[in-house]
């Protein structure tokens, strides 16, 4: 068990750490409640399990998720289901409360609510716990016997929920639920479970009609607990073990553990991620004293606030630590859903989303939690390499646009999807050098990769290599060599002759890769400058479209760059100024990646105004709605959590590249941003980067690696070859 680990953790981390990590900045908060699960209620999660939290005084709302909870199988998507809420009524509504807010802190990822109601003093605490595996609610007042009211548990598909003494339980199947009305059953059908304990100090409590009443009592603290039988191994058809012992062992070593040594483990293991990148924009960068949504509204009234924009960069990192830890990847809502039909069934998309998610890992710190991902390719491989064959008679693997967790793909065939996961697969190498990750997860699946475009690309009659019958997704006519299949089967190519010269393997292999990749039909420049979308020259200069499938050469990947290929940097500058800049919040986060990329910092810094612009509307907009929700969340619209990383990615680019072969500081700083400091960024290569800087020019830097070694770096315009330093 973990739990003799826990304690050790809790006695030597406690004070030092959680002063470290209570940093005011990094914090949400609002004076009201949330009213609406979109657009207000805040986030936590463990990477499993996530509840999205209301906040309110009476009646009190967690809507909860298990990452896991999934419809589908192997020839459908399927989708991503949401578990249940969990609602505590608290009957006392007059008088009004007051100094009522709640709160959530990204260094502690603890979500607070507080208020004075009655001259008593209430505190509420929410949190995720990664070391417990578990969320765990407490509430408290400064009065004794302050707490009268009920809890309520509720299930998404119809489980029996049973309340006995201060416990809670359901349980149920997913067999016989469909996404779409009249579509086939599917055939894997998960068992789910989940388990609620409640202690109270003090006063009463018991269960009576499915519910727990609680009278007089001083405190209560509220272990939750959920699971499915869901294991990613096609060899077990995709059913592990039933749920209930784990969820109820979660518990029982939970409630079994003191609540402040519960709490300091996890702020532990929240400061060890999160508290590795610190980042100040503006000298010093004020932080009014308002409620976020207000401070949104001002920023997009012009009052632009650089303090929110590094408050919205450490957000995307806490979401992904809250979604992406263990288990399965942050999907197209991270972790949190409340719909049993939600928007793109909460999937995979493979066409840019999931890959967007997973570009901020390593730079900004969280190489841990690029795991999921790797693991979640790596289980539906076979999947994949079967339905490969059958459609397109080669060996190797791809999918269509829609993917889920059992190897089931819905949608458009998207062919160099595999091969834009795999760009994520070997940069993740990139920046750790995880010798064995490359040879044991990350090598295999790239030949692969590469073996499906080897057997499926076209010899042009003037010797040049083509993907046949290519996509720009979700745009254009069909046709050969489309420039975002060149690009990416390019970059897979290229990626995989490094990762067999890093392994010393597969030698003709790496040769005829080479020889391929160097006969691919490469990137062209059209009749208005434009960088082609098309083998075609037919873009158009007024297409407003949010894709921005043939710049991928510029950003994620590494085939255009200013320095090494100047003109078509500068046909990749004129496509995506043509695609203008208002968008979907992905295609606006994407954009400012691509200025960065263009060493255009105060035009990625002009998209970044864009994105942080308070939405309203959750209604489908796929042209020009993108921007935030009050609770930041990014918004297509509907909320879709790529918007985050990726914003989370472009501060990243703005501030250090490494994508050629050398490290830039502060490659596209905008002047917006003319001083401030920085720790904890990753480069290429296992280097750690500093930068402190003043007027626009580095005056402090630091590079730290577990291996020293020479780097070239650029720092204010010079090139110089720099020892790195032990951390
Ligand atoms: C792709 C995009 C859409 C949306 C969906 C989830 O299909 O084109 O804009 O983000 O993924």
């Amino acid at each position: 068990m973990k739990f003799p680990g826990i304690w050790l953790l809790a006695a030597l981390c406690s004070l030092p750490l959680c002063l470290q990590a209570g940093g005011d900045t990094a914090k949400l908060w609002y004076d009201k409640p949330a009213t609406h699960w979109e657009k207000e209620a805040l986030p936590i999660g463990n990477g499993r399990l996530g509840a999205m939290i209301f906040g309110g005084v009476s009646h009190e709302q967690i809507q909860f998720n298990e990452s896991s909870l999934w419809i589908g199988d192997e020839t459908d998507t399927g989708a991503y289901q949401a578990f249940g809420d969990l609602f505590t009524d608290l009957p006392v509504t007059s008088p009004a409360p007051t100094n009522y807010r709640r709160e959530l802190d990204l260094a502690r990822a603890v979500h607070t609510v507080t208020y004075t109601q009655n001259g008593v003093q209430y505190r509420r605490e929410y949190f995720a716990s990664h070391p417990a595996n578990i969320l765990i609610l407490r509430l408290t007042a400064d009065h004794p016997g302050s707490y009268t009211g009920t809890l309520r548990l509720t299930d998404m598909h119809q489980g029996k929920v049973i309340s006995n003494g201060p416990r809670f339980a359901v349980t149920g199947s997913l067999a016989g639920y469909v996404y779409e009305e009249g579509s086939p059953k599917y055939s894997v059908a998960l068992d789910y479970e989940a388990q609620v304990l409640v202690v109270n100090e003090g006063g009463s409590l018991q269960s009576t009609a499915g519910q727990i009443e609680f009278k007089g009592v001083d405190s209560l603290t509220v272990y939750l607990n959920a699971g499915t039988d869901y294991v990613n191994d096609r060899r077990r058809h995709w059913r592990g073990e039933p749920p209930h012992d784990r969820v109820l062992a979660g518990i029982q070593a939970a409630s079994a553990t003191p609540y402040p040594a519960l709490l300091a483990a996890h702020l532990a293991d929240q400061e060890r991620l999160f508290g590795r990148v610190a980042l100040q924009l503006g000298n010093p960068p004020t932080t009014p004293d308002l409620p976020t949504d207000l401070r949104l509204l001002n920023y997009a009234k012009g009052a632009r606030e650089t303090a929110l924009e590094a408050l919205l960069f450490q957000y995307g990192r806490y979401l992904l630590i809250a979604s992406s830890r263990d288990g399965l990847p942050a999907n197209l809502q991270g972790l949190w859903n409340n719909s049993n039909r939600p928007p793109w069934r909460s999937d995979y998309h493979t066409d840019v989303n999931v890959q967007m998610n997973y570009w901020m890992a390593d730079p900004a710190n969280l190489s841990e939690c690029f795991a999921p991902y790797a693991n979640w390719l790596n289980s539906i491989r076979e999947v994949r390499k079967a339905a490969t064959q059958e459609a397109f008679h080669t060996r190797g693997w791809t999918m269509r646009a829609e993917n889920g967790v059992f190897g089931g793909s819905t949608w458009e065939w998207v062919e160099s999807g595999s091969a834009w996961c795999m760009q994520n697969i070997w940069d993740h190498y990139a920046f750790t050098r995880d010798d064995r990750y490359l040879r044991e997860l990350a090598y295999p699946m790239m030949k692969e990769v590469c073996e499906f475009w080897s057997d499926r690309l076209k010899l042009r009659p003037d010797g040049k290599l083509v993907a046949p019958n290519g996509y720009s997704p979700e745009h254009g006519p069909r046709e050969d060599g489309v420039s975002h299949d060149q690009q990416l089967i390019w970059d897979v190519f290229n990626n995989t002759v490094e990762a067999a010269d890093a392994l010393g393997i597969d030698r003709a292999f790496r040769d005829s890769l080479a020889a391929k990749r160097d006969a691919l039909l490469g990137p062209r420049i059209g009749k208005w400058g434009q960088l082609q979308e098309w083998a075609v020259d037919r873009d158009d200069p007024q297409d407003k479209h949010r894709h921005l499938s043939h710049l991928v050469a510029v950003h994620p990947g590494r085939q255009i760059t200013p320095g090494k290929t100047p003109e078509l940097a500068a046909a990749a500058r004129v496509s995506v100024n043509a695609r203008g800049d208002v968008s979907t919040g992905w295609s606006t986060a994407w954009k400012i990646n691509i200025w960065a990329r263009l060493l255009d910092g105060d035009r990625a810094y002009k998209l970044i105004g864009n994105l942080l612009r308070l939405v309203g509307d959750t209604r489908m907009n796929y042209q020009d709605g993108g921007g935030l929700y009050a609770n930041l969340f990014d918004t297509h619209p509907p909320f879709q959590i790529d918007g985050n990383f990726g914003y989370t990615a472009g501060v990243c680019e703005m501030l250090v590249q490494s994508h050629t072969d050398e490290i830039q500081l502060l490659p596209a700083l905008p002047k917006a941003w003319a001083s401030g400091k920085v720790s904890g960024l990753r480069a290429r290569g296992d280097v750690t980067v500093d930068i402190e800087w003043q007027d626009g020019k580095v005056i402090h830097y630091r590079l730290t690696s577990p291996t020293p070694h020479l780097v070239k770096a650029r720092v204010n315009g010079e090139l110089l070859s720099i020892p790195t330093e032990k951390p």
